[in-house]
């Protein structure tokens, strides 16, 4: 059995050596990403039993991806390399001071998944099974594949999480909007940034998004309110603040660190307060280096971190 089974799409990721556009870069680093795995490789390293799954086409990129998920112990018995076709490709630079993503993902093998694909009895097994609102973004078969999926956890009693992770470069904020608002609705976890919530409500008043976060049934954390994150559950609201980090050097793979940190913390029997933290501390590592997952801590140094943050408290 599993605590936590996640799926969608990890792609290989190219990002020049040095800091230059990808027009001129001729040394490029090649790594992989993909919002659910790299949550499913921060829970592992944080001891927790997880499963990630998804199609990766039968060629180099997928098979280095499917090794490289396998080698940080989370389970990949359900993801399947498909033949003759293309595992996604992502390529990031930062031009002018500026980070962008440029995604190669169209007709991925990915993108081809189908509710059938899904494997009732695997998910059964899970606490929670986690998604996030990129999967619903790549094809019809994906939106209905996670929409499935989220009726079979809720028929054998999974928990549901849920992360938006809004990406407005694979559909337009109106069609986002009709499909990550229901799932909102059915989550036990809600994680969005207060970022996307904004774009998501087309409301820019945060009280106001605050308050329709309320009327949700989730155990929800509204992240970057004024330096803190808001614990959201039962009517009541709970600002757990952070500690700005000085040296950010990329902080791309936050959310999902959080994720993990998070839901890790949930799994051990943590309150959401401390689960919170955990998230944060989680989302600090990867953001003081290159890279969506490399970073991530394991269980001893986050619970390190947390006794130094204990210290510096007092
Ligand atoms: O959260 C980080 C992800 O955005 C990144 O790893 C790539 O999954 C990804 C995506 O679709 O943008």
């Amino acid at each position: 059995t599993f605590d936590v089974i996640t799926f969608g799409e990890s792609m290989a990721l190219f990002t020049p050596l040095r800091e230059q556009s990808l027009e001129f870069a001729d040394l490029v680093n090649r790594s992989f990403g993909g919002a659910e795995s790299n949550v499913a490789i921060g829970l592992a390293r944080l001891g927790v039993r997880v499963s990630w799954f998804g199609h990766l086409g039968d060629e180099p990129q997928g098979r280095y991806i499917l090794k490289r998920i396998r080698g940080e112990n989370v389970d990949v018995s359900q993801a399947r390399l498909i033949p003759s076709a293309n595992t996604g490709l992502m390529m990031r630079h930062k031009a002018a001071g500026r980070e962008e993503v440029f995604y190669y993902r169209r007709n991925s093998a990915a993108s081809m998944m189908k509710p059938e694909d899904l494997d009732e009895s695997f998910i059964a097994q899970a606490s929670i099974l986690h998604i996030t609102g990129i999967t619903p973004a790549l094809s019809d078969s994906c939106r209905r594949t996670v929409q499935r999926a989220v009726e079979m956890a809720k028929q054998h009693g999974v928990k549901v999480s849920f992360d938006p992770n809004l990406r407005l470069k694979l559909w337009a904020i109106e069609e986002a909007r009709e499909v990550l608002l229901p799932l909102a609705q059915q989550a036990d976890y809600y994680l969005p940034g207060m970022d996307e919530l904004k774009l998501l409500y087309g409301e820019q008043d945060e009280e106001r998004v605050l308050e329709k976060v309320k009327e949700l049934s989730a155990l929800s954390v509204v992240k970057g309110v004024n330096n803190t994150n808001v614990i959201i559950h039962q009517g009541r609201m709970t600002a757990v603040p952070y500690e700005k980090i000085d040296n950010v050097v990329d902080t791309i793979g936050a959310g999902d660190a959080f994720a993990a940190g998070l839901l890790a913390g949930i799994v051990k029997g943590y309150s959401p307060e401390e689960a919170v933290r955990m998230g944060n501390l989680s989302a600090s590592f990867v953001i003081q280096g290159h890279g969506d997952w490399e970073l991530v801590p394991t269980w001893e140094q986050l619970e390190l971190a947390m006794r130094q943050e204990t210290i510096v408290e007092r």
